[in-house]
């Protein structure tokens, strides 16, 4: 088993005390972080997210494997992430209320904050008036995640809210997760959708024209 397959196979174990050391052995091999992020981790939690599905695994099972993943991504930080000087504009980020889905969205906060984005990481389970205030507080983009069916709805709440607060036009709303896709950014009026954190960045800097 080569060493990218066997970090992989330990998050979809939840090992995340076999991960730490495989994830340190493999950069100091020279694998590229990206290749450990792409098919060690995140092809990891896709699995874990059929298991789900076919019934093999329940909650506590993905929980350990979330677990896994982020003590990863934590080692990961400092080699995906590219110092900028000046911060490219202010991003306020959150999961969006009733949803505790973290990875995804730490995972674009921290491409976007290498980018030279300054985040202000508002956590899981945000509610519309928290992405308001921070609007109010000069947020230049909001970036909502959701990672469920029955709280996407929550995104179109989220901007009716910056509407009735009149600060919708001081900000840009882009969108993502993995249920979320442009047919529903267009729908629900967001300025942008992206399908993973790289493209979000590229995604990001487009909507600010930096
Ligand atoms: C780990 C996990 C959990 C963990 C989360 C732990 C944590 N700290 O985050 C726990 C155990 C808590 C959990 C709970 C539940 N989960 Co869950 N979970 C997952 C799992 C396996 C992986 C998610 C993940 O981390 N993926 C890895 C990251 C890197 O990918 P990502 O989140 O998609 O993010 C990428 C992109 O989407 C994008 N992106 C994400 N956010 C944003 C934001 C912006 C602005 C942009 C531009 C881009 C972007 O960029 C990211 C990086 O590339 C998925 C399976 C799956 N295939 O997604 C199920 C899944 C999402 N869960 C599911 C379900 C049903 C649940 C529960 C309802 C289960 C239950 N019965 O209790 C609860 C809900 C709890 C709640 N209220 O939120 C279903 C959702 C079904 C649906 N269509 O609604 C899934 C799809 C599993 C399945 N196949 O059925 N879950």
């Amino acid at each position: 088993m080569s060493l990218i397959e066997e970090i992989r196979q330990a998050v979809i174990e939840g090992q995340a005390k076999a991960v730490v050391p495989k994830v340190e052995q493999a950069l100091a091999e020279g694998v590229p972080a990206d290749e450990i992020l792409q098919k060690g981790l995140i092809d990891a939690m896709a699995e874990v997210g059929r298991l789900f599905e076919e019934g093999e695994y329940f909650v506590p099972e993905m929980l350990i494997a979330a677990r896994a993943m982020s003590a990863a991504l934590e080692l990961l930080k400092p080699h995906l992430v590219e110092k900028g000087v000046e911060p490219l504009g202010r991003v306020a980020i959150g999961t969006v209320k009733g949803d505790l889905h973290d990875i995804g969205k730490s995972l674009v906060a921290m491409m976007l904050e290498g980018a030279g984005f300054e985040i202000v990481n508002l956590g899981v389970d945000v509610a519309p008036e928290k992405f308001v205030d921070e609007a109010k507080k000069g947020a230049q983009i909001v970036a909502m995640s959701a990672l469920l069916t029955t709280t996407m709805p929550n995104m179109k709440n989220t901007i009716q809210a910056l509407k009735e607060a009149g600060v919708r036009d001081k900000v840009k709303v882009m969108i993502g997760g993995a249920p979320v896709t442009q047919a529903y950014a267009d729908e629900i009026g967001a300025d942008g959708y992206s399908p993973d954190a790289s493209s979000a960045v590229r995604k990001a800097k487009e909507l600010l024209g930096v």
